[in-house]
């Protein structure tokens, strides 16, 4: 294969909102400083490995359409370093500060499980090659714990001791992997630590093995020292029937039991949030609260479908509504914006994907630019500010406090003769509101 696979796409660039050129960025400019930051380093976009250079865009019901030319031939790692190559192209082109993958997304699983931890070696050494000179970054590694049949009843939370272990010492390869690489966080997804029936599971054995695998990651964190974030992410269901770690929620009461709620922070995916029965801003608004709040993985599902479509966003309104929560919690840390989506089966040609990700990243950067209204208007805040401004009277706070009593409590409302009234909860003036931010 040649070496380009854009060949006729250079490194796009910010031409602003009246262009309508496909291939450029009309809201994402970079430099541009929102709220005391570059926009860059508010959004910390990646892209990921798995759905841009890994996916071949099967479907239940046909397989391969993109016809990806590292995706035939015989020698798999010349293949492997192939799409290592045109992921670099890709990122540059897209200028983009971050990417993502999967260790069975970057190299090829061998005939054990020492060779295929060879493979992401060698993968991963052209890598910190090539990012010597990129300015791609690694935003988290993450170990497939899933496609393999040797997974299909679960890694950590597997009935077979070898299917754990084997988990254990593939992870503990990704993890080497993605600290020598400078990667900023690492993620755990449990695709398939769930069940299929309770018929034939012991759900609080696996409960507890989930629990001492994740604390045997956060161990090792530590031997090694990275200084990356462990991020779980959260999905309720698919593939296995029902995920242990279901929504944020879930996942924190996991954390707790293991003993992890501060080591621990979540990555959430939009379509995953809806998935649970949650709008994604709800996720997020939710991690932060609990203090668990790491990272996004930017996609959307579709609205007549009740699963995984991992979609390009599109909709500005939902996505300022994340971006605003995401401002609230203070914005990322180690986090980033990873796009976890896939262009549709039907968009086989390269500059498909460019595509995708330039109006997604503009998506995300005019969300932004609203979400940077709202929190500089403080209209909305001070909404919220009011609705609970009786907690701010001294008596009130009290009630709060260890060493109040519902007899105290209750001698204070006898005593003032309290009779609360309802007062409007102004939903669709809020709302209002936020269509003004929209204009
Ligand atoms: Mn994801």
């Amino acid at each position: 294969m040649t070496a380009r696979f854009f060949p006729s796409i250079s490194k796009l660039t910010y031409t602003g909102p009246e262009s309508r050129d496909p291939l450029a960025f009309h809201w994402y400019d970079k430099d541009r400083v929102v709220l005391g930051k570059r926009m860059e380093d508010h959004l910390r976009f990646a892209v990921a490995y798995w759905h841009s250079f890994t996916w071949p865009g099967g479907d239940p019901f046909g397989g391969e359409t993109f016809l990806r030319p590292w995706m035939h031939g015989t020698d798999e790692l010349a293949l492997a370093r192939a799409k290592a190559d045109v992921a670099f192209e890709l990122f540059d082109i897209l200028d983009v500060p971050f990417f993502a993958f999967h260790d069975r997304d970057i190299a090829p699983e061998g005939k054990t499980l020492a060779e295929s931890n060879a493979n992401v070696r060698a993968i991963a050494d052209i890598f910190a090659k090539k990012m010597e000179t990129s300015k791609t970054k690694l935003l988290w590694g993450t170990a497939n714990l899933f496609s393999n049949r040797r997974f299909m009843s679960g890694a950590a939370t597997n009935p077979d001791p070898d299917v754990f272990a084997y988990s254990a010492a593939q992870v503990k390869n990704v993890l080497e992997v993605t600290h020598e690489l400078g990667g900023e966080n690492y993620v755990l997804w449990g695709g398939r630590e769930g069940y299929e029936t309770l018929l034939n599971t012991d759900l609080k054995r696996e409960l507890d093995q989930m629990a001492r695998f994740l604390n045997l990651v956060v161990e090792h964190k530590h031997k090694i020292g990275f200084k990356g974030t462990i991020l779980i992410e959260p999905k309720p269901q698919e593939p296995t029937k029902h995920q242990y770690d279901f929504d944020v929620g879930t996942v924190y009461g996991l954390l707790c039991r293991a003993g992890l709620e501060k080591e621990v922070k979540v990555n959430i995916e939009a379509n995953h949030a809806t998935l649970a029965g949650h709008s994604f801003e709800h996720e997020i608004a939710m991690a932060a609260a609990l203090g668990i709040f790491g990272s996004i993985d930017m996609n959307k599902g579709d609205a007549q479908s009740g699963w995984d479509t991992d979609q390009f966003p599109t909709n500005v309104e939902d996505t300022a509504l994340a971006m605003y929560e995401i401002l609230r919690a203070g914005g990322y840390t180690t986090g980033g914006t990873n796009f976890d989506a896939k262009v549709r089966r039907q968009s086989i040609e390269p500059e498909d994907l460019v595509i995708a990700h330039a109006a997604a990243m503009d998506v995300c950067a005019r969300a932004l630019l609203i979400a940077a209204d709202m929190i500089e208007d403080g209209a909305l805040q001070k909404a919220v500010d009011e609705r609970y401004a009786g907690w701010e009277v001294p008596a009130n706070k009290a009630m709060l406090a260890a060493d109040s009593s519902l007899e105290a409590i209750a001698a204070r409302v006898a005593a003032e003769g309290l009779d609360p009234q309802p007062r409007s909860g102004r939903q669709e003036r809020l709302e209002a509101l936020v269509g003004s931010y929209l204009r």
